[in-house]
This record gives C-alpha cells, sequence and structure tokens, in this order.
C-alpha cells in the first residue's frame, strides 16, 4: 500500500470516520513491502468495506490526490471535491466502476436474503426500488461510478456517523438496563439470607469502583497538564498548547482527529477502569472515553467538522472554563437510565421471548410434521418396492412355466391370450392369472432373460 504520510485522503475518513477505536485489517492489493500505514478505524458502517475500498484506489490516482490535499472539510461535504472524478485517470474509473457493481450485487443480495426471510422467496423483487433504500450510491446508475456515486458515499458516511455516537449511547445503555434485569432476576431466584448476601457484595463492589483518584475534566488545563507531564515527561511549568498540540497530532496532518482526542483520555481512564478488577466494567470504560471525547469536541470543534485544529484548540485554552477545577462525574455517577425505562426494556424483553418461543413451537411442530410425511412416505415407498418385487417374482416365474417368448409388444404380460385368460385388467396387476399358466409349454432357457427385462421394464411405472 502506498504510504503518504501527508495523505490528505484520509480527510474524507477524517471527516466521516474517526469514531471508533478498533482497527481492522484492511485488504490490499499492492504487493509493496513498505511500512504498513496505520489502517483507519472500523466505520461500523455496514458498507465500510466498500467505503475503504473506494477511497483506497483513489489514493492511487495523482490528480485526485493532489484535490484532495488543497481541498477543505467543506468542499468534501459540499461535493466540490466529488466533481474531480471526471479527471481521474481511466484505469481508477474501471476499477472504481468494478467496486460499484460488487456492492450493487452484494446489496441485491441483501435484498433477496430479507425477502426470502420475510415472504417465503416467491415474490417478485423490485430491485430499483429497494436499492432507492441505500443511500451510499446511485442506484440508478448500477454499473459505472460517477461523481455523484462518491458525493452520495461522502454524504451518507458524514450523517451516518454523526448518529453513530448516538446509536452507541442507546447500545450502551440497553446493555446497562440488560445488566441491572439479569442482577434482579438473579436475586429473585435466591433465598433471603443469601439474597442480603449477594446484595451486600453488590454495594460493596460498587463502592470499590467509586474509590478512585479525581478525574480531571476532559480538555481541561489539568487533564492536558497531566498528559504532558506523565505521559510526555515535560516539565508542567512550562506547559505549552502549541506544543501539546503538535506532540500529539500523531499522524502529523495538523488536525486532531477523534482518535488523536481519546488517546488523551486514558490517563484519565485509568484512574477509574482497571480490566483486572472485578467491579470495573471494560463496557463503561468506553462509554466513558466516546462521552470525553464528545465533550471536548462540543467545546472545542466549533465548525463541527470533527476535527481539531490548531487554531481551534488554543481558542479552547483560552476559555475561562478551560481552567475549570471541578472533576469530572463518571458514567457510574450518574443515571443511565430511569426505573420506567427500565420497566418498558423489561416489557419488551418479556415479548420478545413470547414471540421467540411462539416462533420455536412452530418450528417444533412444523418439524414433526416432516417427519410423520417422511414416515409415511417411506411407508409408501416400502409398499410400491414390494409389489413390484412380488410383480417380477411373479412374472419370471410365469414366463419360466410358459416357456415361450414374449410378442414384441409384450402382450404376453398385460393382455394374456392364455386359454383360461379371463384377465380384463390390463397392465394393472399382472401374474395373478399368469401363475395358472398351462404348465405344459417348457421354458426356453436362451430367451427367459430378455422376457424378464421386458418384464421388469414395463412395470418401472408402477
Ligand atoms: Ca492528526
Ligand atoms: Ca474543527
Amino acid at each position: 500500500m502506498i504510504n503518504l504520510p501527508e495523505m490528505k485522503l484520509s480527510f474524507i475518513f477524517l471527516a466521516v470516520c474517526l469514531t471508533l477505536t478498533v482497527a481492522v485489517p484492511i485488504e490490499r492489493s499492492q504487493k509493496k513491502e513498505e511500512e504498513p500505514p496505520p489502517e483507519a478505524p472500523d466505520t461500523g458502517l455496514y458498507y465500510d468495506r466498500y467505503l475503504r475500498e473506494v477511497i483506497d484506489v483513489l489514493e492511487t490516482d495523482g490528480h485526485f490526490r493532489e484535490k484532495l490535499q488543497s481541498a477543505n472539510a467543506d468542499d468534501i461535504k459540499n461535493g466540490k471535491l466529488s466533481k474531480e472524478l471526471d479527471f481521474v485517470s481511466h484505469h481508477v474509473r474501471t476499477r472504481l466502476d468494478e467496486l460499484k457493481r460488487q456492492e450493487v450485487s452484494r446489496l441485491r443480495m441483501l435484498i433477496k436474503a430479507k425477502m426470502d426471510n420475510n415472504e417465503g422467496g416467491d415474490v417478485q423483487i423490485d430491485h430499483l426500488g429497494l436499492l432507492k433504500q441505500f443511500e451510499h450510491l446511485d442506484p440508478h446508475n448500477q454499473h459505472t461510478f460517477e461523481a455523484r456515486d462518491l458525493e452520495l458515499l461522502i454524504q451518507a458516511a458524514t450523517k451516518d456517523l454523526e448518529n453513530y455516537d448516538a446509536a452507541r449511547h442507546e447500545e450502551f445503555k440497553r446493555y446497562e438496563m440488560m445488566k441491572e434485569h439479569e442482577r434482579r432476576e438473579y436475586l429473585k431466584s435466591l433465598d433471603e439470607e443469601k439474597r442480603r448476601q449477594e446484595e451486600a457484595h453488590f454495594e460493596e463492589l460498587k463502592k470499590k469502583h467509586n474509590e478512585h483518584p479525581k478525574v480531571n475534566v476532559p480538555g481541561s488545563r489539568d487533564q492536558l497538564k497531566e498528559v504532558w507531564e506523565e505521559t510526555d515527561g515535560l516539565d508542567p511549568n512550562e506547559f505549552n498548547p502549541k506544543t501539546f498540540f503538535k506532540l500529539h497530532d500523531t499522524n502529523g496532518d495538523g488536525v486532531l482527529d477523534e482518535q488523536e482526542l481519546e488517546a488523551l483520555f486514558t490517563k484519565e481512564l485509568e484512574k477509574v477502569y482497571d480490566p483486572k478488577n472485578e467491579e470495573d466494567d471494560m463496557m463503561e470504560m468506553e462509554e466513558e472515553r466516546l462521552r470525553m471525547r464528545e465533550h471536548v469536541m462540543k467545546n472545542v470543534d466549533t465548525n463541527q467538522d470533527r476535527l481539531v485544529t490548531l487554531q481551534e484548540f488554543i481558542k479552547s485554552t483560552e476559555r475561562k472554563d478551560f481552567n475549570e477545577a471541578d472533576g469530572w462525574k463518571t458514567v457510574e455517577e450518574q443515571p443511565m437510565y430511569t426505573e420506567d425505562e427500565l420497566r418498558r426494556f423489561e416489557t419488551e424483553l418479556d415479548a420478545q421471548e413470547k414471540a421467540i418461543n411462539q416462533k420455536a413451537e412452530q418450528l417444533r411442530r412444523d418439524h414433526e410434521q416432516l417427519q410423520q410425511r417422511q414416515l409415511e412416505l417411506d411407508a409408501q415407498k416400502k409398499e410400491y418396492q414390494q409389489a413390484v418385487l412380488q410383480m417380477e417374482q411373479r412374472k419370471s416365474q410365469t414366463v419360466e412355466e410358459q416357456g415361450k417368448p414374449a410378442g414384441p409388444h409384450g402382450e404376453l404380460k398385460f393382455n394374456p391370450q392364455e386359454p383360461h385368460g379371463s384377465s380384463k385388467e390390463g397392465p394393472g396387476i399382472p401374474g395373478a392369472d399368469t401363475v395358472h399358466a398351462p404348465a405344459t409349454l417348457k421354458p426356453d432357457h436362451q430367451e427367459a432373460p430378455q422376457n424378464q427385462q421386458q418384464v421388469a421394464h414395463n412395470d418401472t411405472p408402477l
């Protein structure tokens, strides 16, 4: 992969996808054995892979890279940059077209899977109509990647990531409610004595968790100075915001992105959370990290592009509350949900459980029916096999007894015009009459096998 230290292309990413701290591997097509660039975090978007691949391909185009370096966040967001797509090389366009076709095909599969799940698969799918629900590409043109596609991709990612923090808070809240729900259910299952013990233990853990050094307000002088002194090993009396900014703009792109900011909070988080302690919940630590970053962005990122410039940073250090000495209230110290919300959550859980049980019961019944049907089919099959076998036995016996070849049309078997022949059943179940065929005829050993074959063949439709 091309390693561009000043890769402004990551600006698209910076503008949109700096939310997560988790890194995932990205597939790289180039074989260059250069130092691998730092991997961008998984955006958590369902089209994350497509987004990354488009950016990777665009990075390979000199013209586009140049334009990107001179673009600002607004140019990127309002689609001005997307127009530059018209000037990228043919080779890059071809690869983008390919990526888009793959993405459209993936979305079609998603639609199909969803429809199969809901409708049983027999419905005619309106692909174009359904593709319109995906806002990260232009569904009207499903074969080529155009400027419109880049514009939509940037817009969708920006918008979706703005909602992403909110979704994470909501998810965390549900996690906490689930935790409390399970704790209460567990307590209910205990006898009086054991329950008292458990509750005492719970209170003890809570107390232990709350015993920690004062947590500084993120982005305040105290917090930054602590990083300056302890992480950077510098003299606290020489604290300098500009130097601090440069030190912590670790990728050197001139802005502090969300990840670079979150890295500043590690010291504070370690005061409260230790993965080795039973009383410290690491999910809460991640929520804490997110809240700290949001707090700083709210106060510092004045143009709200999710990036902190040096100018924005310096300005924030001049604010009155930069010097505020009050501590930071941790996740644990504020109510995450009300009793009412917990009740609603439990009702919802209950309904979900009922629905799942109903579905399981239905599946069990379906399964039983299928098993029953299979048994019936097996029995039927056996009967047929038995009947065929009997007929074959009877016929070969008859033929042997008659000892004469069957006519070219097999008339011997199905319409025996025997001396005693009285069968009018035709090809129904022959043999009943033929077993009584006169025994005077000698079997012809050369012809008999052919007869047998024909008998078997003609009977197969049964
Ligand atoms: Ca940076
Ligand atoms: Ca900003």
